[in-house]
């Protein structure tokens, strides 16, 4: 029996858990050379389960942890809101615990491309009156009245379906607001005509004296059903946000990568040719659900007109980013655009882990502007090729 014995766990295998995550968390990115041009992903994701704090998981009391177990899980790290504050990188980061509850917490770097480091703690959601069950995917938006806002998924079970079904939801939007990320206001919920809403963002700036959220209406809690589209409609106060004259000002369409469903990412991006967008769209395949990332552009003035998008993605799930807890995903909802128009995507891949990749507003304006659009047959996809081709004569 005695080979069964257990040592217990001493101070100094708790010290070899911090080095390790010291190593980890401050370990350079390196920016993969291999690129299309349009951006540049980087060789480590930039956060992980395993860049959560070690005093968030472990108990370092030998008395209480004999054994020096872990006590608390973490799943995944993924799909993160993103600002720039105080000159750093902040990043609201969707934590899944093992317990499949989804929260908050912040996380902070000097150049946005690696060592993140957690706030010390994760965040407590100042709740409503109905609590949310499971929280997830939060937008950070500083509007030009002043405040930040954290627009984020709330879930829970759905009241009207019967006590067997255990897993049907509903999702809605769930708004806080604050004025230093670290005192936060919960306003009501978004008051919508649609039965759920995923994925809304806010406008930075006002239109005509209202708020404007991007949304997107849907029936079902996976499906979109007769809904779906990216949205965008108005509120007049965010203390009572209910949304006015919403219009669909980028649908899903057949045999395109956004035919199943589409979805806002961040808030959008002002530059002197339009908004630049980012979004996810979603295709239904033999293996499930593919989610790439795509962009369009909005017109300045008139913010429901599209002026360009791209066919096809911006980015897709690579050998790495394809595995996962849900593979073949790759979503975001957050990005930074620093002074000099440096842009830093931060996207998740199969909700799983988080990255980021980098590139800049003039080379995305660029993209937007002049990648041919999807004109929805293979002939006409053809057509762009041998165009480019016959533009190319002479020239290589
Ligand atoms: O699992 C993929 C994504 O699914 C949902 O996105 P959507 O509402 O567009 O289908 C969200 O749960 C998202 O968090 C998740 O990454």
């Amino acid at each position: 029996m005695r080979n069964n014995i257990i040592i217990p766990s001493t101070p100094i295998e708790f010290q070899k858990l911090f080095k390790d995550h010291h190593k980890l968390i401050n370990r350079k990115n390196v920016m993969e050379t291999k690129t299309n041009g349009i951006f540049h992903r980087y060789k480590h994701p930039i956060i992980t389960a395993e860049h959560i704090p070690v005093q968030w998981r472990y108990d370092l009391n030998p008395e209480t942890n004999p054994f020096g177990l872990e006590r608390i899980g973490v799943n995944a790290t993924f799909n993160a809101g993103a600002i720039k504050w105080n000159d750093k990188y902040v990043l609201a980061i969707r934590v899944e615990g093992a317990d499949r509850k989804s929260f908050f917490a912040f996380a902070e770097s000097e150049n946005g491309i690696d060592s993140f480091k957690f706030w010390d703690k994760p965040m407590i959601l100042p709740q409503n009156k109905e609590p949310d069950v499971n929280v997830y995917d939060m937008r950070l938006v500083k509007h030009e009245d002043g405040y930040v806002y954290g627009i984020f998924c709330t879930e829970r079970k759905d009241p009207n379906v019967s006590a067997n079904d255990t897993s049907a939801a509903v999702a809605n939007a769930g708004i806080i607001r604050s004025k230093d990320l670290k005192n936060w206001e919960r306003l009501p919920d978004l008051i919508s005509t649609a039965k759920q809403q995923r994925n809304v963002t806010l406008h930075p700036e006002f239109i005509n004296g209202k708020y404007a959220v991007y949304t997107r209406p849907q029936d079902g809690f996976i499906l979109t059903g007769s809904g779906g589209g990216i949205g965008l409609g108005y509120v007049d106060e965010m203390t009572d946000p209910v949304v006015k004259d919403e219009v669909i000002i980028n649908n899903k369409k057949y045999h395109t990568v956004y035919e199943l469903k589409n979805g806002q990412g961040p808030s959008p991006i002002k530059t002197s040719e339009g908004w630049l967008h980012l979004a996810h769209g979603v295709r239904n395949t033999a293996s499930g659900l593919r989610y790439v990332l795509y962009m369009f552009m909005t017109d300045l003035d008139d913010i429901t007109k599209m002026i360009y998008q791209p066919g096809g993605y911006l980015m897709a799930p690579n050998y790495q980013e394809i595995i996962g807890d849900v593979g073949n995903v790759l979503f975001c909802n957050g990005w930074v655009v620093d002074q000099d128009g440096k842009v830093f995507i931060y996207y998740a891949s199969s909700d799983t882990r988080l990255h980021v990749a980098t590139s800049t507003v003039d080379i995305l304006v660029d993209y937007c502007k002049n990648t041919p659009e999807d004109k929805l047959h293979s002939n006409k996809s053809v057509e762009a090729i041998i165009d480019l081709i016959d533009r190319n004569k002479g020239l290589y």
